[in-house]
């Protein structure tokens, strides 16, 4: 048995040695160590010895097992640290290449634009009105003394959701400042941003959705001239302090008196040029005193209370701002384009 056991060391002591891989490693364990392994068989047979044998071999067994154990963590370690060093080459890090470039959004120019205005008029006091853009005509057009039989009303013009003409999109903001009258109190000063749809075909300066900024101020002792100074004061800020104003009278039948707003072109200073096609003046948005009706009809006493409203294409703000000339560049979504601003 002692031969035996030595036989045992020495043959697990060189497969150890020549195990590739820790698979291998394992396999050598098994079997020598392993439940049917060859020390294990020979552990078994300890009970055929004479006493005086049998510690004897007991010692030398325990010997052979704790060489064998440790040769196989020797060898295991060895195997990792060259599996480690193989997969260190293998996977060189070169730590100079210079990073991929990560793509980060910008904003819309519209969103510059508006995020300006809603800079703009918060800084004044106002805050920020949203609506449904689906919209009852009651609040579309007749709350705004826009009444049936209105131009603006035709079924040409408009997108309506029913053969009655009571469900539309809305072709203005301003029924989210009816809204407003109808459940606040004044002092009133709100903006309202958002979509509006009119049936207009495609082109440069046109599209069937577009957005709407109204502002909507009611207190005690409103007047045009207050109207003329936030709108100076908008026009400014958006296009420079030397941006000049002109108002000319106009006609809404939400406001009266109403008003459009020019302002001087940028690039001749007024004497007339390509880009404000020889006018000088180029229109930006239009306003006025809050009609009385509509007042009334959101229960504000008029004896007491007067209004200003206007109201302003955001495209065209930013055409304006940027200097773009044709609408579609905004809808269109080309990175080409957007990444400029
Ligand atoms: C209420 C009462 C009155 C809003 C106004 C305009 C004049 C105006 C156009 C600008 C270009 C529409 O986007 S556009 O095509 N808007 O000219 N809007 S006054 O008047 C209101 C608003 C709310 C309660």
């Amino acid at each position: 048995m002692r031969k035996l056991l030595g036989e045992i060391k020495a043959s697990s002591l060189s497969a150890i040695e020549e195990a590739a891989d820790p698979g291998a490693l394992e396999a050598v364990r098994v079997a020598y160590l392993g439940k049917k392994g060859s020390l294990t068989s020979v552990l078994k047979q300890m009970g055929k010895l004479s006493a005086e044998e049998r510690p004897v071999i007991g010692q030398l067994a325990n010997e052979v097992r704790s060489a064998i154990e440790d040769a196989i963590a020797e060898k295991a370690s060895q195997l990792s640290e060259a599996l480690l060093e193989l997969k260190l080459k293998s996977e060189k890090l070169d730590v100079t290449i210079p990073g991929k470039p990560v793509n980060t959004g910008k904003k819309h120019p519209m969103s510059i634009v508006l995020d300006e205005v809603v800079d703009i008029f918060t800084g004044m006091g106002y805050s920020v009105a949203e609506g449904p853009e689906v919209e009852f005509a009651d609040y579309n057009f007749t709350k705004l003394n826009t009444s049936a039989g209105h131009p603006a009303r035709e079924w040409q013009d408009t997108f309506y959701f029913t053969e009655d003409s009571s469900v539309l999109l809305r072709t203005q903001t301003s029924p989210v400042q009816i809204r407003v009258m109808e459940t606040q109190r004044p002092p009133i000063r709100v903006i309202s941003p958002g979509r509006v749809y009119r049936k207009d075909e495609v082109d440069a300066t046109h599209s069937p959705m577009f957005h709407q900024v109204e502002g909507l101020v009611v207190d005690k002792g409103i007047t045009m001239g207050d109207l003329k100074g936030t709108l100076n004061t908008l026009v400014k800020r958006l296009y420079g302090p030397d941006a000049q104003t002109r108002f000319r009278p106009h006609h809404f039948p939400f406001t009266e008196p109403s008003c459009e707003v020019d302002f001087q072109c940028f690039e001749c200073r007024g004497q007339g040029c390509r880009v404000c096609k020889g006018e000088g003046w180029i229109e930006i948005l239009g306003a006025g005193m809050v009609h009385p009706k509509v007042l009334e009809g959101c229960g504000i006493d008029t004896d007491v209370y007067s209004g200003f409203a206007f109201g302003v294409g955001l495209e065209r703000l930013t055409m304006r701002r940027f200097n773009i000339s044709d609408m579609r560049l905004l809808f269109e979504n080309d990175m080409r384009f957007l990444g400029q601003f």
